[in-house]
């Protein structure tokens, strides 16, 4: 008898699985959609083309501007200014790639709590700026142009009326570009760089002063910031630990270009904590700009980068202090140097620089910045 109840009971089980699966709630998949006039793909993960984070692409260069946002993404196809492994003209596309699985709609952060796109800020896709692969003078003047066109539109806020933009480079030198633009909006801001390099390098030192187009480069563009008086005497490197090529030099030319340094190893020595506060003390009352360049981790986590620098932070140690830098009024920022093809078949650099373009945007959302 037991044994006759039992069978029942599997043979209705497996009946009832034959039938129908049960429906989980809040849940739209669009195969519930099928046999309608139309699906919804908003939100949809691996589905439509890809964006960052499955957002809604908006052709912010066009000369209509009728869809406003308050956070653009920007993609910057540049590595012509690269002194190591080319490729980084793909990072705006391999980025977007290790993005495929966040979605808008089910965006909850586990240890804030928050779906930074479910708070006030309308976040777009501005998909990549078109720049020419020959010319970095003109590349660079192209996408000037094209951060002037996205931060002068209307925003969404009427609160908070100046767009902020986060670039998915490219190769760091797009970093001057956006820096350029922020001082157009905002004035001299303190840059805190996340970086294995320091980048403050003279012209006429990293280039070897052959010509001034050589002079700039990925390595250069933080001295030529600093000569253009776009960043303030309180900015600050974090994750340094590559060699520099003149000791005295480097380093005192790299603190009058107005930078201070947590190297990669103080991070045992001070905790993520320490290092957070450090940063925040440096900046305290300024405008921020964050620049992250995906080699301040080691290759271990992120190998698909220009010049790669052994003895790195984890990604969830640079996770951790980006996080921790909530409350500061950032005005823009940039994943810079992924260059896809070094990848490995696991995605760890995508993935690695699509999370951290979740944290710059989360910051941005946190601390909405008012115009000047
Ligand atoms: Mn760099």
């Amino acid at each position: 008898m037991i044994s006759l109840l039992s069978v029942l009971l599997i043979a209705s089980t497996a009946a009832g699985r034959d039938i129908t699966f049960p429906s989980v709630a809040g849940y739209q998949s669009p195969m519930m959609a099928l046999g309608h006039e139309s699906i919804d793909i908003t939100g949809a993960k691996f589905a439509g083309l890809t964006t960052f984070a499955n957002l809604p692409y908006v052709h912010c260069l066009n000369k209509d501007g009728s869809e406003k946002y308050d956070i653009a993404i920007l993609g910057a196809p540049f590595d012509t200014g690269v002194t190591g492994r080319p490729g980084a003209r793909f990072g705006p596309g391999g980025i977007r790639a290790g993005s495929r699985r966040i979605s808008p709609e089910a965006g909850w952060n586990i240890y804030s709590g928050k779906n930074l796109f479910k708070e006030w800020a309308t976040i777009i896709d501005c998909g990549d700026a078109p720049l020419t692969v020959l010319d970095n003078t003109v590349a660079l003047k192209q996408l000037d142009t094209a951060h002037g066109i996205i931060s002068n539109r209307a925003s969404n806020s009427t609160e908070y009326t100046v767009p902020r933009i986060v670039t998915l480079g490219g190769d760091h030198t797009t970093t001057l570009s956006a820096l350029r633009s922020t001082f157009k909006h905002w004035g001299p801001v303190s840059v805190i760089h996340f970086d294995s390099h320091i980048d403050t390098w003279d012209p006429e030192v990293l280039g070897g002063g052959i010509s001034h187009y050589a002079g700039v480069n990925h390595g250069t563009f933080l001295h030529i910031a600093h000569e253009e008086g776009l960043v303030r005497n309180t900015s600050i490197h974090a994750g340094i630990r590559a060699p520099v090529m003149n000791k005295k030099h480097d380093v005192k030319h790299d603190r009058q270009c107005g930078f201070e340094m947590v190297t990669a190893r103080d991070l045992d020595r001070l905790t993520p904590q320490g290092v957070i506060e450090k940063l925040k003390r440096r900046v305290a009352g300024t405008k921020v700009y964050i620049s992250i360049d995906i080699d301040v981790l080691d290759p271990a986590f992120a190998p698909a980068t220009g010049t790669a620098e052994v003895g790195g932070w984890s990604t969830r140690e640079l996770l951790t202090v980006l996080d921790g830098l909530t409350g500061l009024e950032v005005i823009g920022g940039d994943v810079v140097e992924v260059a896809p093809i070094y990848d490995n078949a696991g995605e760890p650099t995508t993935l690695a620089a699509a999370e951290v373009v979740m944290s710059l945007l989360q910051l941005m959302v946190d601390q909405p910045v008012k115009a000047e």
